[in-house]
């Protein structure tokens, strides 16, 4: 990464790098922990790759001191982290607060801030306590306001030094992965169905959460709440077939529109969603009711809920247009298949074509569609797979390469990028794939108790990259 030209990032840039709870933490039913829909999805056999668990992971839990000092080896001046909800609220509800779990938080929180990291935190990436999931989970009206009080008791508990607040992670994957596809937690496979109820009220509950701090604690506290969106970028795969260049609108639509039009946009969902979930449930004689919910006029609206724009980018698509389904499915209402350019190098995994430019392009999307607020890049990176390469070229090569997209995006697009927080800290449970993953910018030898952490190639250049920003933005200021 040393042919980084970083003079177009600002000099309070953000250089982060993100992690999540059941991913890294371990100690699952450790210190009055409660389960969550991880811990009972990973139990039951046949679900993640080899039946692996995030049972130990990382075991951040006992060894935070050792992610600190990773922290620190890279120079961060931002780390990104989740809190585990079950961990502190055991059956997700304020009646009983597991001290332990608060305490754990507060000194990684505490150590944070003596170190001049700045922490930015997410309520709820993807593991939701299981008493909630037993009683409806996310498909439950409910959930809104349980979510809303676990975020009220969070912003108390630790928002005197936490300022930046991400709601929900990923709406869109929680709720098509877990609800539609069936191949994360929970498991649920109700085709064209309970998806689009699992993103309705992921986007009550982070509403509700905003204006609740809005309220109540930013006139204290003075930080800042938003979602944390993935999006792919999409263009059409011939540019030329007006169906292609629909379908490509529909495709950022059905992903990245499902939740940032309510949130940035007009309020609602994107009017495609809306014109072809209805029609679909026409044609396919489904009269049970709207398939996508409808924001009531009795709750606060989720129109202008974010303070910032929180954008996990992973890869690109190159879409055609699909029709003819026959039944009830997300894909069919969305009529959009991504496919990826054969030039597109792919990292560890089928889905991760990499794309750095991708990011460029959506970046400047979402400014001229959606908003002017500033953007941070909640999460990006690239996977190995098979054989450990300490000496990870590859990755360097990619983030070298992504680097300097997003600083054309600011220098040339103009676009408002306030920080870039690199996918993984560390090599972890990476979801129904497990270890065998990974992500990190340290690798974690998952081999041995002592789960050592040593920088990968990539780790040492991303430190060094944010070493030189800083003496570049040192020297500016003398
Ligand atoms: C994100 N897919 O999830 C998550 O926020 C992280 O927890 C995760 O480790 C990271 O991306 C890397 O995968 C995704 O299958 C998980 O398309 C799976 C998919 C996309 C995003």
């Amino acid at each position: 990464m040393s042919a980084l030209d970083v003079s177009a990032f600002p000099s309070d840039f953000a250089w982060g790098a993100s992690t999540s709870a059941y991913q890294i933490e371990g100690g699952w039913n450790m210190d009055g922990k409660g389960p969550s829909t991880w811990d009972t999805f990973c139990h039951a056999k046949g679900k993640v790759f080899e039946d692996q668990t995030g049972d130990v992971a990382c075991n951040s839990y006992q060894l935070w001191e050792e992610d600190l000092k990773c922290i620190l080896q890279l120079g961060l001046t931002h780390y990104r982290l989740s809190i585990s909800w079950a961990r502190i609220l055991p059956d997700g509800t304020t009646n009983h607060v597991n001290l332990k779990g608060v305490e754990y938080y507060n000194k990684v929180i505490d150590n944070l801030i003596a170190s001049d990291v700045t922490p930015m935190v997410t309520l709820c990436h993807f593991d939701l306590p299981q008493a909630l999931e037993d009683c409806g989970g996310w498909q439950s009206t409910d959930i809104a306001d349980i979510f809303e009080n676990y975020a009220r008791f969070c912003f108390k508990t630790f928002g005197d030094r936490v300022k930046l607040w991400i709601t929900v992670n990923e709406p869109y994957v929680y709720a098509k992965l877990g609800h539609e596809d069936g191949i994360f937690a929970p498991g649920i496979k109700e085709p064209g169905i309970s998806a689009y109820l699992v993103g309705h009220n992921m986007l009550r509950a982070h509403a509700k959460s905003w204006h609740s701090y809005n309220s109540d604690f930013r006139h204290l506290q003075g930080g800042q709440v938003s979602i944390a969106l993935n999006s792919d970028w999409a263009e059409p795969l011939d540019p030329g077939c007006p169906k292609d260049v629909a379908a490509t609108e529909r495709y950022l639509a059905f992903s990245l529109g499902w939740f940032a039009c309510p949130v940035f946009g007009t309020g609602d969902y994107p009017e495609s969603m809306k014109s072809r979930i209805e029609a679909r449930s026409l044609e396919l004689g489904y009269n049970q009711g709207p398939r996508l919910p409808r924001f009531s006029k009795d709750e606060p609206s989720p129109l202008g809920t974010a303070d910032f724009f929180a954008l996990n980018y992973y890869t690109s698509r190159k879409v055609k247009n699909l029709n003819g389904a026959r039944e009830l499915s997300f894909t069919g209402d969305e009529g959009a298949e991504g496919v990826t350019d054969p030039s597109w190098p792919i990292s560890g995994i089928y889905w991760l074509a990499v794309v750095p430019d991708g990011l460029r392009k959506l970046l400047k999307y979402i400014k001229d569609t959606y908003t002017s607020l500033p953007i941070y890049i909640t999460e990006n990176g690239f996977s190995q797979s098979g054989p450990v390469q300490k000496e990870d070229d590859d990755r360097c090569t990619f983030y070298q390469d992504t680097l300097q997209e997003v600083g054309k995006a600011i220098s040339q697009e103009g676009v408002n990028v306030k920080g870039y927080f690199a996918w993984s800290l560390l090599d972890n449970f990476e979801w129904a794939e497990g270890f065998r993953l990974r992500f990190g910018l340290f690798h974690v030898d998952f081999s041995t108790p002592e789960l050592k952490r040593t920088f990968y190639r990539s780790g040492r250049e991303y430190a060094a990259v944010i070493s030189k920003h800083h003496s570049q933005t040192k020297s500016k200021l003398v």
